[in-house]
């Protein structure tokens, strides 16, 4: 391969069908090269086989599904500080503490709550630049993040401490000059207790949002210099609620035993062509399955080292699907490894570019 070159390689997997559930391949890629700089680099990319991707099937998002249906808004100029993160173990929802005055927010879909008691817990761990303003004063905390909730659909926002108290621990820098918008306001923010590891949040809202369809954002902001490791978010729950906006990952069900008959041939057609879409379909039918699946999303892995809750929630590798029906994957090296694969062989050719002459 020549300096910056990204190749496409085939690799031939044979799949055990006796395997019953969602499992990871790990491939190792080993490439070489006597006039690298780094003669040899090695690698191992994670690719999950086995399972399918169902919308609107779950109270929790646990960010698994490459299929998002959160949205992004800004304060100001846009900068794209949320981007879904992680590896075939895990993923979680990333707001980056920028290194400029940045408001970003990370919005839900709607939420429809029930008459009862309405909740909403989460994961989380953050590190948000602190430190002291001048030198020997004490720490103040330049950047965090807040969360908020909008009765009007987004129009108008209200910090979840109108409701109820999310224990916010710093109160972001309060002078005048702070370009922080969050500047004065209760924040997460400094360093989240159990770093790196996630903390739990837990919201009780009682029943003051009863019977209302609301959104929810979680919103980073930071001031005009130095950034920090930033916010992740996991396994954002909603309980009390009468919709089901997420999706989730679950293990594929193989033969179509839970799809509807094949629908009578339409007028001059034979009906064979119209197979896949119709199989599609069957997925969207079983998909009261899947909230208890998604429900308990637990969730180690991913850049959490020694984390509690080691429920185990496997997961997609950005961009890939088995494209949706209910029989098996037939060609997972294809569908889902190319493009994770064809982006780790054109990192390893950077790193095996050839050293200059002369
Ligand atoms: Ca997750
Ligand atoms: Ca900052």
């Amino acid at each position: 391969m020549e300096p910056f070159d990204v190749a496409r390689v085939t690799i031939g997997i044979k799949a055990d069908k006796t395997r019953l559930s969602r499992t990871e391949i790990p491939i190792r890629i080993a490439l070489a090269n006597d006039a690298a700089f780094s003669k040899a680099v090695t690698t191992t990319v994670g690719i999950n086989y086995n399972y399918d991707d169902v919308p609107d099937s779950s109270v929790t998002e646990n960010a698994e599904s490459s299929n998002n249906v959160w949205t992004f808004a800004h304060g100001g100029r846009p900068l794209e500080a949320w981007t879904r993160r992680g590896d075939s173990t895990n993923h979680a929802w990333h707001g980056a503490d920028l290194g400029t005055a940045s408001d970003e927010s990370f919005v839900s879909p709607p939420i429809n709550v029930g008459d009862g008691d309405f909740a909403i817990s989460f994961r989380h761990r953050y590190q948000f630049e602190s430190g002291a303003a001048v030198p020997g004063g004490p720490e103040v905390f330049f950047d965090g993040g807040v969360f908020e909730v909008s009765e009007d659909g987004g129009t108008t926002w209200k910090d979840v401490s109108t409701y109820t108290d999310p224990n916010y621990p710093q109160t972001i820098y309060p002078v005048e000059d702070n370009s922080n918008v969050l500047r004065g306001r209760k924040a997460w923010a400094g360093i989240s207790p159990a770093y790196p590891n996630f903390d739990y949040v837990s919201l009780s809202f009682g029943k003051a949002l009863a019977g209302k369809t609301i959104k929810v954002r979680f919103r980073v902001a930071s001031d005009e210099s130095a950034g920090a490791p930033g916010w992740d978010v996991d396994n954002i729950t909603f309980g009390g609620i009468t919709n089901l906006p997420f999706p989730t990952i679950v293990d594929d069900r193989r033969a179509c035993t839970t799809a509807p008959p094949p629908p009578p041939p339409r007028d001059g057609g034979s009906g064979a062509t119209d197979a896949g879409p119709r199989a599609d379909a069957g997925v969207r039918t079983d998909a009261g399955g899947g909230p208890g699946a998604g429900g308990g999303g637990g969730g180690g892995g991913w850049n959490d080292p020694g984390a509690a809750d080691a429920g185990g929630n496997p997961s997609t590798p950005s961009g890939s699907d088995d494209g949706g029906g209910c029989g098996c994957v037939t060609s997972p090296g294809a569908g889902a490894g190319s493009g994770p694969l064809a982006f780790v062989l054109g990192g390893l050719a950077m790193l095996l570019r050839r050293r200059r002459r002369g």
